[in-house]
């Protein structure tokens, strides 16, 4: 009795000092030389690092950021997937919710991480730059590991997968915003690194590895950070079982494939279990087949290595820690094994990843509201707006004419141009966002969407081009309810789209492939235990439906997340008001702010 009170003390003890922590870091961005594939290049990254450092929280927890910028640009930080709960000020989407941070100076960004538990991540909200500036951001639940409703793990794991850019990425962003898009990455990375299926002059890249010890339990944080695709994941020999998805619990899913899309991610259990020895870890990344036009793209792979067992070795928590590095000498006997290869999905496989997504299910059954305020049906896709304010022009590909941009409901959005950021102009009801355009409930005219004669330039997709630019925007009364069908487009490209909400999760009831169809597609809703995500994956050439409460008020940024589809246009701001209550108010700037 006494040892159980006094653990009992002893956990809530912990749990009242853990609710007071305020979890500090200080961000410096500033440019690097990094050398990779023979060739040094110039990379704007916090604290010297790519990947930027992780932050770590217990749920309840507090965050202050110092953000320093020593970088040329002007930086914002946005917290991805974090509710930012009557907290928009914090958000860091420049010129929505705040100023961004010009050159030289510095911005502290505070915030609560509340009612959320797994793994979100960080990224700069400045065009293309988060290619090399993002993190992990990690939430422990408040009573430790019995607080995991799945089975203990005894090691955790980030795996971040990125691009490697050797471009000017402010200078990819002008570009694509004027009409052209020839720019590709140079390689794909796991936590940073490329691997050995990339060399220069006969030497391979240093690849990521994990060491395992046998038997052991990980709990891999997967997060795609890349800017242009959905990849897969595997490890040769091993099984993941998925156990969150974007910091909410799922139905433990076993599969030896990870299918993530940039924006999202995945908490997955991995057992050390195989025979000991060397096993890659491949990421590759999947697009649509053609017509679609093929970028370039590149699989990257790491390694997970057995650690032998030796009886001088301790199985303690030392040969737990390391994790990054090969150190061969305690690897003895491994190093010369062949390592065993995944077999990989097709690149043009998109099914993979509809099945993997359309499978999960939130662990526990939810209370999903069935009366519905407001409904938006979405649609995604390319488009052309004239060049100069022209009313007509040339359009299929006339780049002189024409410029091609991503749209929802024909509406490219235009990123704000105003020397206010849209979330102060809202609070101080300045009357700016009186004239902006609503977002339209629906496309301006019914088509075939999933059409794929639509995808190479000619006179049928030509017609269904002509689009308008404005920074869209559209409002919602506190609390409502509202459902959205997003529906990728054929429109010059079939892409698939992982299209992203700020402040709110979304409860995604049903997906599916063609277009969508309420009289059918309806009464497959799951409004039981649908999935609960800030990033839902709109399969290509298919659609997802999503539901949502609109009650944290603020300006939130919604778009997809592919980062050439964002620069050119696939975006809008939704505006939720104040509800009639204290707690529904959103409170005044903090006193950082400018
Ligand atoms: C990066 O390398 C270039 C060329 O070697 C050099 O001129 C520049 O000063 C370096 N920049 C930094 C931040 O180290
Ligand atoms: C940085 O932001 C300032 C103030 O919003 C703006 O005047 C300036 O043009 C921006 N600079 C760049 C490089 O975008
Ligand atoms: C942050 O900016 C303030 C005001 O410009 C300055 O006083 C302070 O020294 C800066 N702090 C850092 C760490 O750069
Ligand atoms: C280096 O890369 C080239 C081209 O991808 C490939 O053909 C070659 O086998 C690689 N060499 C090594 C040593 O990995
Ligand atoms: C490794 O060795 C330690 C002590 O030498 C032993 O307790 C442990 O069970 C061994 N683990 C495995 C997986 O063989
Ligand atoms: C996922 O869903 C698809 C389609 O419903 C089904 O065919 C497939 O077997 C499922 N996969 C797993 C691993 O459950
Ligand atoms: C655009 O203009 C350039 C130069 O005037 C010309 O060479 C090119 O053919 C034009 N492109 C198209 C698609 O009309
Ligand atoms: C934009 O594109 C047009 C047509 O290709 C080109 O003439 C113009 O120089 C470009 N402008 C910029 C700023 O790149
Ligand atoms: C739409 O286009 C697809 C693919 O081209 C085709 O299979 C389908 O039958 C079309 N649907 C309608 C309603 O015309
Ligand atoms: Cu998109």
């Amino acid at each position: 009795m006494a040892a159980t009170a006094a653990i009992i003390f002893f956990l809530s003890a912990m749990v009242l000092s853990v609710r007071a922590a305020v979890v500090e870091h200080t961000f410096v961005v500033s440019q690097v030389n990094m050398t990779h594939l023979c060739k040094e290049t110039l990379v704007t990254v916090v604290n010297g690092q790519l990947p930027g450092p992780a932050i770590e929280v217990t749920e309840g927890d507090s965050v202050a950021v110092l953000l320093v910028n020593k970088s040329p640009y002007n930086i914002t930080i946005h917290w991805h997937g974090v509710k930012q709960w009557l907290n928009c000020w914090a958000d860091g989407v420049p010129m929505v919710t705040q100023r961004p941070i010009l050159p030289n100076h510095n911005f502290t960004y505070r915030f609560n991480v509340v009612g959320q538990e797994g793994t979100l991540w960080w990224h700069a909200h400045v065009p293309f730059l988060r290619a090399t500036l993002h993190g992990a951001v990690i939430i422990r639940p408040r009573n430790g590991a019995i607080s995991y409703p799945f089975p203990k793990h005894d090691m955790e794991v980030p795996i971040i997968i990125g691009d490697w850019w050797q471009l000017d990425l402010p200078q990819v962003d002008r570009s694509m915003k004027n009409g052209s898009f020839d720019f590709f990455a140079s390689g794909s990375t796991i936590n940073g690194k490329l691997g050995d299926l990339f060399n220069c002059s006969g030497v391979p890249e240093v690849g990521y590895v994990l060491d395992v010890v046998p038997g052991k339990t990980y709990l891999l944080r997967v997060i795609n950070a890349g800017l242009f695709s959905e990849f897969y994941l595997k490890i040769a020999g091993h099984k993941f079982t998925v156990v969150a998805a974007d910091a909410n619990y799922v139905s433990p899913y076993t599969t030896d494939v990870i299918a993530i899309a940039p924006g999202e991610t995945v908490d997955a259990l991995v057992v050390a279990n195989a025979t000991p020895g060397r096993y890659y870890m491949v990421a590759l990344p999947n697009q649509a087949p053609r017509p679609d036009t093929q970028t370039k793209e590149f699989t990257t792979r790491g390694m997970v290595q057995y650690r032998v067992n030796h009886s001088s070795m301790t199985n303690g928590p030392a040969a737990l820690r390391s994790t990054r590095g090969a150190k061969d000498e305690e690897n003895d006997g491994l190093s010369g094994d062949v390592a065993l290869a995944p077999q990989m999905p097709d690149e043009h496989d998109t099914m993979t990843s509809f099945y993997f997504h359309s499978n999960l299910t939130s662990l526990h059954h939810l209370s999903v509201p069935q009366q519905v305020d407001e409904n938006l049906f979405l649609v995604l896709g390319l488009g052309s707006i004239c060049r100069n304010g022209q009313q007509s022009c040339k359009r299929g590909g006339n780049n002189n004419e024409s410029i091609v941009v991503a749209t929802m409901n024909s509406v490219a959005f235009q990123h704000p141009t105003a020397n206010v950021p849209l979330l102060e102009a809202h609070y101080y009801h300045s009357g700016l966002l009186d004239a902006v355009q609503e977002l339209p409930d629906g496309p301006p005219r019914a088509f075939n969407f999933t059409d794929k004669a639509l995808i190479p330039f000619g006179p049928k997709e030509m017609r269904l081009e002509p689009s308008s630019k404005a920074t869209a925007m559209r409002r919602f009364q506190h609390g409502a309810v509202v459902d959205i069908v997003f529906q990728s487009s054929a429109i010059l490209q079939g892409d698939s789209n992982p299209m992203h909400l700020h402040g709110h999760d979304m409860f995604l009831l049903a997906e599916g492939l063609g277009n969508y169809n309420a009289a059918k597609d309806v009464e497959r809703y799951n409004l039981v235990n649908p999935p609960v995500k800030n990033t839902v994956l709109v399969p290509n050439l298919g659609w997802a439906a999503v539901r949502f409460v609109a009650n944290n008020p603020g300006v939130w940024f919604m778009h997809c997340h592919y980062e050439f589809h964002l620069t050119m246009g696939m975006a809008a701001v939704f505006i939720v008001e104040d509800g009639p209550t204290v707690d529904t108010f959103l409170p005044p700037p903090p006193s950082n702010f400018q």
